[in-house]
């Protein structure tokens, strides 16, 4: 412990930082006889999905996400000295950034169980790294603060810094703040987050992996698309694609013209889908799905051979709509069905569920 990050920007606002430490109710009523050897704790974390919105929260735009009931529970077990346990790298930065965030942790043994693909596109970083802090917040017998907000932004800090993959605050703010039945509006401009009512009644949200693993890491086609967007908001003197028009946004080289009218366009769709949901039109969803995908295909070029067998596959088993998922160039395809058509096998079946949380 006590190494430095590799570095990397910092994502949020600059006075993103925590609440000062404070000691909660469960210290007080515990900490007592249990000296400085804490008391154990377990948590939580779900993946999320995407029903919309897609490379749009590192360019200060919307999505439409939710928690899953999949996701990782981590278990911390006092211990007499050090943090031990879990994949090292995630456990020595979220143990760092808790802590320069001025959490006391205690010594625990960390043990990792999940119910969520690897690599599938369903964010099982992001859960690991929300289990991950409410364990250790909880362990020392502390509590995290009230705004999940600061939250996420002190795990994605884990990702970008010391695992390394420059994502957005998507999956970390899907995964802690999910509320069951709901799916989140997230303004990533401004960092509110509504809930909106996800009603599939007989309808079914699936993800089929395509059998092909992706990255977010340095070198990866998600990390040379974020790249190209900061460019992009380079050239038009933005600080961000959000403010970008489609007319300044033709006035672009290409690839990067494209890329911007995906932005901007993904950002519509996520207000139409919000609309669509309002009036129970599934149907309407279902075609969002198809035009955000062709977007990302097209457009974005974040699409690969096995993603789009994928995507055909669902469309001729009766798929309403059906499009890749996360970070893109492989990982999971989102299908919504109907009722009465089946998705095929390996298909997992989504619920809009809970954010992060203790379970003891
Ligand atoms: C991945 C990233 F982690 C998110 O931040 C987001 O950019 C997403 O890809 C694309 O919408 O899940």
């Amino acid at each position: 412990m006590g190494e430095r990050p590799p570095g990397g920007p910092l994502l949020g606002r600059p006075d993103g930082a925590l609440p000062p430490q404070r000691a909660g109710a469960r210290a007080h009523r515990l900490g007592d006889h249990l000296g400085t050897q804490g008391i154990g704790a377990a948590a939580f974390g779900p993946g999320r999905a995407n029903l919309i919105g897609e490379h749009t929260d590192y360019n200060g735009g919307l999505s439409l996400a939710f928690a899953l009931q999949q996701g990782v529970t981590v278990t911390a077990e006092p211990r007499s000295e050090g943090i031990t346990g879990g994949p090292a790298v995630f456990v020595r930065g979220m143990a760092a950034e808790l802590r320069a965030a001025g959490f006391e942790l205690q010594p625990v043994e960390l043990t990792v169980e999940s119910t969520l693909p690897e690599g599938a596109g369903l964010s099982s970083s992001a859960a690991l790294e929300t289990a991950l802090c409410l364990a250790l917040i909880g362990a020392a017998g502390l509590e995290p603060p009230d705004d999940r907000r600061e939250l996420a932004r002190l795990c994605s800090r884990v990702e970008n810094r010391w695992v390394g993959a420059r994502t957005g605050l998507l999956d970390q703010i899907a995964s802690l703040m999910g509320e069951e039945g709901h799916a989140l509006r997230i303004d990533f401009r401004t960092l509110e987050v509504v809930r909106i009512p996800l009603v599939l009644g007989d309808w079914r949200l699936v993800a089929v992996p395509s059998g092909e693993s992706h990255s977010l890491a340095a070198g990866s086609g998600y990390d040379r698309r974020r790249a190209e967007c900061e460019r992009a908001a380079e050239l038009l003197g933005l600080s961000s694609l959000r403010d970008a028009t489609p007319e300044t946004a033709a006035d672009l080289p290409a690839p990067l013209d494209r890329r911007v009218r995906h932005v901007l366009e993904e950002n519509d769709r996520v207000e139409t889908a919000i609309a669509a949901l309002e009036r129970s039109d599934l149907a309407e969803v279902g075609r969002l799905l198809d035009a955000s995908h062709r977007s990302l295909r097209d457009l974005y070029e974040a699409s690969t051979d096995a993603v789009e067998r994928t995507v055909e596959l669902l469309i001729a088993a009766g798929a309403a709509g059906a499009r890749m998922m996360g970070g893109g160039f492989g990982g999971s395809v989102l299908a919504l069905f109907p009722p009465g058509a089946e998705p095929h096998v390996g298909a997992l079946e989504l619920r809009p569920s809970r954010g992060a949380h203790l379970l003891h």
